[in-house]
């Protein structure tokens, strides 16, 4: 199979897009030669075929990875990782225009929230570029005749499995603060979205990354995925995905090597507007909080619950809200909602839509598909929910959301935290005591003020409860990615 091929899109012309397996800086088709079709999920059309990496290749990427953490990326400066970081953002921003197209192309998300995702992918990977040369240790005082000291030291090669929703921003999540802190990489993309990942691994080696450092693959969770999980030379996995996913691979890293794991799966994000909201305000960023990326978040605030006073007007005034977001090709500039990502997940959540009429909710609006062709669902809102329901229980990861109303501050703290999920949740008020005291009481890893979805690569992200392990982003992401060395030095003299 050839190793590019040429794809065009609306907005950039004719490109080149590579197809295969990058690793140790080059293009290789896979062993057993395998491939799979990319599906644009506006048209339902196949985009392009592109490599498979199967068991025998995740060996190959593991070695070189292995090579190059023993080896030359060893002896690179931490200084240096910097400056390679910084150039990788640099010619990232170059292609903004490139790397967006492709994006929408093969996710279906709006051509101008992909062009934001490009923004934070490269303010992502220039902030870990900065902390390159600022990885510290301590000495320890423990005794007049001993020098004790710590070394953070990276883990060794990593693999980093990612989800279709946020393909690229996912990817400068994971490599950021790996790469910043000496480590090397297998990443897999996901099966549904390998096309801009592909094309970032040009720039990799045009940043001048030594070989086997950032090894890139496409390929399938039960091969490739389930390969580098219980690989016996991957240190650390690093997974974001669904929470069922999330204890396979922990059950894999358990019964192999005991790589360290880290996880950042499913929410169901409850979002609590008070009285005292400004509704204009409030009504914006509750829209925002469940449509934004089609409802695929694993932040998405899915379960929204307004305090009686307002509770009327609010319904009202969001149902209008909801059915004038622009639904359709995301190649327009007006375009806020595109398709969901494949058919499987169409049909995922148009059987939650089913559930919850059967289950006796109301469907204030929305509940079916938009348009004839593509993964397109309008935006879709239930009230009379009650808390037993599916729809008000499991992860949609659509543009579907529930509404309840509620009466006591006390009483949407606990229906908010009754949930096995703990990613996110936030809280829409005037009053500043409602604001914290509601915030230090849900069990989420994130919360929100007066506001909805608004991550910054400066703050740590991540889940309580079945959400994950570990923090991504801030400072705190560098904790994924090193580990602790204690070297204690007796100095000359009598031994006791
Ligand atoms: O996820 P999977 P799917 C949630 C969301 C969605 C559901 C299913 O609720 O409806 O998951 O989506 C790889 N070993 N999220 O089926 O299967 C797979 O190849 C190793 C939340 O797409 O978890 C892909 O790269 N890896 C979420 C990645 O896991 C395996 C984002 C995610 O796929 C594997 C996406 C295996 N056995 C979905 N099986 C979030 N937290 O943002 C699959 N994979």
């Amino acid at each position: 199979m050839p190793l590019t091929t040429t794809l065009k899109t609306p907005v950039t012309g004719p490109y080149e897009q590579p197809t295969g397996l990058f690793i140790n800086n080059e293009w290789v088709e896979g062993v057993d030669k395998k491939t799979f079709e990319v599906i644009n999920p506006s048209t339902e059309e196949v985009i392009c075929s592109v490599s498979e990496a199967t068991e025998k290749d995740v060996d190959i990427a593991v070695a070189a990875a292995r090579k190059s953490f023993e080896g030359e990326w060893r002896k690179v400066t931490p200084q240096e990782r910097g400056r390679l970081l910084y150039k990788l953002a640099d010619i990232a921003e170059k292609n903004t225009d490139l790397l967006a197209a492709v994006e929408s192309l093969d996710n279906g998300k709006s051509i101008t929230m992909a062009k934001g995702d490009v923004g934070a992918v490269i303010g992502c990977l220039r902030y870990y570029a900065g902390y390159a040369d600022k990885i510290e240790g301590k000495t320890i005082d423990t005794n007049p005749d001993t020098f004790a000291y710590t070394r953070s030291e990276p883990i060794g090669v990593c693999a980093q499995i990612i989800p279709w929703n946020f393909p690229l921003l996912m990817f400068a999540w994971k490599i950021g603060p790996a790469l910043c802190t000496g480590n090397t990489i297998v990443m897999k993309t996901a099966e549904q979205t390998p096309l801009s990942a592909l094309v970032f691994a040009n720039f990799v080696k045009e940043a001048g990354f030594p070989a086997g450092v950032l090894n890139i693959i496409s390929g399938f969770g039960k091969v490739a995925g389930a390969a580098l999980s219980s690989h016996m030379d991957v240190d650390k996995i690093a997974f974001t995905g669904s929470t069922l996913i999330g204890r396979t691979i922990m059950k894999a890293a358990a019964s192999s090597n005991l790589k360290k794991v880290t996880l950042e799966l499913g929410g169901k994000s409850p979002n609590i507007v008070f009285d005292d909201a400004d509704i204009e305000q409030t009504i914006s960023w509750v829209n925002f909080g469940i449509y934004f990326n089609h409802g695929q978040c694993c932040c998405a605030g899915s379960r929204i619950y307004v305090q009686e006073g307002i509770y009327d007007k609010f319904i009202a005034a969001f149902k209008k809200r909801a059915e004038q977001n622009t639904v359709g090709d995301p190649f327009d500039n007006n375009t806020f909602q595109g398709p969901q990502i494949s058919q499987l997940q169409y049909d995922r959540i148009m059987h939650y839509i089913e559930e919850g009429k059967k289950a006796g909710a109301t469907c204030e609006t929305g509940g079916e598909r938009h348009g004839d062709k593509g993964y397109f669902i309008k935006p879709t809102i239930f009230s009379d929910v009650t808390p037993d329901m599916k729809i008000m229980q499991e992860e949609i990861f659509g543009p579907v959301c529930t509404v309840t109303k509620f009466k006591t501050e006390d009483e949407v703290v606990a229906a908010g935290n009754d949930s096995t999920y703990g990613l996110a949740a936030a809280v829409h008020t005037r009053d500043l005591n409602t604001a914290i005291r509601v915030s230090n009481n849900l069990r989420a890893g994130t919360v929100w003020v007066n506001q909805y979805n608004m991550l910054s690569h400066q703050l740590p992200f991540g889940g309580y409860k079945e959400s994950g392990i570990g923090r991504e982003l801030g400072e705190a992401a560098l904790a994924n990615y090193t580990q602790n060395k204690t070297v204690s030095m007796r100095l000359a003299g009598p031994l006791f």
